[in-house]
């Protein structure tokens, strides 16, 4: 039995993406992270911020979207999206996971704040080292990992197309939009979009933001 509480156009939407890619089935808990007065209380008993993602696997809670990914892509081998130990693709596909949440997010989130800082001052360090670090590894490799489309690829993906064509925070690059191309076919990534997107018009934040929800206009 798998949950997912996941709150439309977040940081959980690339798990949303992630369980499609898997065929995983799920039931999703919605946590309207945005609604007046805040998360309710009780769902820190699953999410000790009360942030999204998290998961609920055979009773097992998980959170954080790093360990949340490598375990869905562990539990569902036969989707090919976790290299197993001893692939030489392993080491760059954690490594990529866990950059994406250590260093891609918060160095980003620092530079949207507008902080000034020397990089030590942060173990995440400049956003610029950051981006350099992700161009040089997108002209050298078709995908996070390598040459073939991993687990990684969707926080990467997930971040590069929140950060550069929403929030325009992370720079555009030709590797970064080459990159997104090389995603935004994939039927599953599609279908997550879709869904993520009804999910959003039916909450009040965002249907005070562009209107009443499609079905009600
Ligand atoms: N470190 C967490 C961060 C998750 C996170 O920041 N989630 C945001 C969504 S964009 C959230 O739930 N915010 C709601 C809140 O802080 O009340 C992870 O990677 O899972």
């Amino acid at each position: 039995m798998l949950k997912f509480y996941h709150a439309p156009w977040s940081r959980s939407s690339g798990i949303l993406w992630l369980l499609e890619e898997l065929g995983a089935e799920y039931e999703m808990i919605e946590i309207d992270i945005r609604q007046d007065g805040g998360v309710p209380e009780d769902y820190r008993l699953i999410q000790p911020n009360k942030k999204v993602p998290a998961i609920e696997h055979d009773g097992v809670v998980i959170t954080e979207r790093a360990a949340i990914t490598i375990h869905l892509a562990d539990a569902f081998p036969e989707a090919g999206l976790a290299p197993p130990i001893g692939d030489p693709m392993r080491g760059p596909c954690l490594s990529m996971l866990v950059y994406c949440d250590a260093v891609f997010d918060p160095a980003l989130s620092a530079k949207a704040q507008g902080w000034t800082y020397e990089s030590n001052d942060f173990p995440f360090g400049l956003a610029e080292d950051m981006v350099n670090h992700l161009d040089r590894i997108l002209t050298e490799r078709l995908y996070a990992a390598g040459d073939r489309f991993t687990a990684a690829d969707v926080q990467l993906g997930s971040g590069i197309g929140y950060t550069m064509d929403n929030l325009k925070v992370l720079p555009e690059r030709p590797s970064f939009r080459a990159y997104m191309d090389r995603l935004s076919d994939r039927p599953a990534n599609i279908r997550a979009a879709e869904l993520d997107k009804q999910m959003a018009m039916n909450t009040p934040y965002f249907q005070k933001q562009f209107g009443a929800a499609p079905s009600e206009a």
